[in-house]
């Protein structure tokens, strides 16, 4: 089969004409005609579990921007909501549980459940989202990390320092290992999940992987992350895609632990510089990222200046995925993110040897 999408080729190794482009939380407020559809479905929850309209969000985007991927419409929280937890979004304080674990009991009670059951609205989403898609538009599933998905659900909500999950941790609860490795397995099945419905690619959102330090990170995030991946190498080679937050450490790390990360392309946000991560990771990975979003704040002509600048760090050739070093926020104009989705495409095209004078 011929791979037509810039996304693919890029994650292969091959040469593509200009560097593609796809945004984190690419559908979301910061466009009028969500803000519309999140309002017909009566809030974000109801808008996540309606496939046809979770279909349209995540379409939204592709309708106006020349991206070069859509990701699903969904929300990491999913699981732990499939897990009895009791999910809500409070506006402009994110998400809460109504229940929390802290303790092997509650571990244990979690229920079994099957994404093709309890997660069945993701993957009718991602069904009627790749049957709308045009071809050469490949569809990006996703999960959370196990200890990122753990740290809301000891926490109960968004925190910046989880301070009740660290705690679990350094006191080496054994229920959190259990938690983590009950997690690991459901997270696995639903990538898996969401594969067979349809994804071309996957992503692993390990956001609080950022928390830890190197050697905790090693403890609790990394092998979890390790074992999904084995996983899914071992039924098929779709594409893996791992975000993290923090430094170069945290990336040589990676490398070291590979090939038994088994990921593809590491998605890295602004800490770490382009340049200094291909000199180091070589042609372990391919790398994803990593424009500070506050940058679609400015004017037309400094998005364009800081877009070069992540070009030329990143350099010559196949290889990167440009994308945010997080999501793009509420108060972005979507005329900012055409220029900078028009930005891309026009200025890398320098950076790669057009594949038809080859
Ligand atoms: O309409 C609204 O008010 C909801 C805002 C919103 C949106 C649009 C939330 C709540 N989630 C989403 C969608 C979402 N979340 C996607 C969809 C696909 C896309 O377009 O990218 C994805 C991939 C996520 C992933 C996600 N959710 C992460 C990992 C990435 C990251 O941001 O680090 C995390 C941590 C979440 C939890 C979550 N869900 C929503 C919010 C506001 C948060 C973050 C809360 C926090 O900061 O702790």
């Amino acid at each position: 089969m011929t791979i037509t999408a810039n996304i693919l080729k890029t994650i292969l190794g091959q040469q593509t004409d200009t560097t593609p482009i796809w945004l984190m939380r690419q559908a979301g407020r910061y466009l009028p005609e969500y803000r519309a559809l999140r309002a017909k479905a009566g809030s974000f929850l109801n808008l996540c579990k309606t496939p046809s309209l979770a279909c349209n969000a995540t379409l939204q985007p592709l309708k106006r921007f020349n991206l070069d991927a859509a990701i699903i419409f969904s929300d990491i929280l999913t699981i732990p909501d499939a897990l009895g937890l009791g999910l809500e979004f409070h506006e402009n304080h994110g998400p809460y549980f109504n229940k929390t674990i802290s303790n092997s009991r509650q571990v244990n009670n979690l229920p079994e459940i099957s994404p093709e059951d309890d997660l069945a609205y993701v993957l009718t989403a991602i069904t009627y989202s790749k049957q709308e898609l045009q071809p050469g538009i490949p569809l990006i599933g996703f999960c959370g990390s196990p200890w990122t998905l753990a740290c809301y659900m000891i926490e109960g909500r968004s925190k910046t320092n989880f301070a009740t999950a660290r705690q679990a941790m350094q006191r080496q609860e054994p229920w959190l290992t259990e938690l983590l490795k009950k997690l690991a397995k459901i997270v696995a099945r639903h990538l898996q999940a969401q594969i067979n419905a349809g994804a071309d690619i996957v992503m692993i959102f390990d956001t609080w992987g950022s928390i830890l330090s190197l050697q905790e990170y090693q403890q609790y995030s990394l092998p979890y992350i390790q074992f999904i991946n084995k996983q899914l190498k071992q039924q098929q080679n779709t594409p893996i895609i791992l975000y993290i937050r923090g430094n170069l450490e945290r990336l040589l790390l990676l490398k070291t632990a590979d090939p038994l990360t088994n990921c593809d392309v590491i998605s890295v946000d602004q800490e770490i510089d382009l340049r200094t991560a291909r000199a180091h990771l070589g042609s372990n990975f391919k790398l994803q990222g990593n424009l500070a979003p506050h940058v679609l704040l400015e004017k037309p002509q400094i998005i364009r200046q800081e877009v070069a600048k992540i070009l030329a760090a990143y350099g010559h050739g196949p290889g990167h995925i440009f994308n945010l070093s997080h999501g793009i926020t509420p108060n972005i104009p979507p005329e900012h993110v055409a220029i900078l989705v028009d930005a891309v495409h026009e200025l890398s095209a320098q950076y790669h040897i057009s594949p038809s004078i080859l």
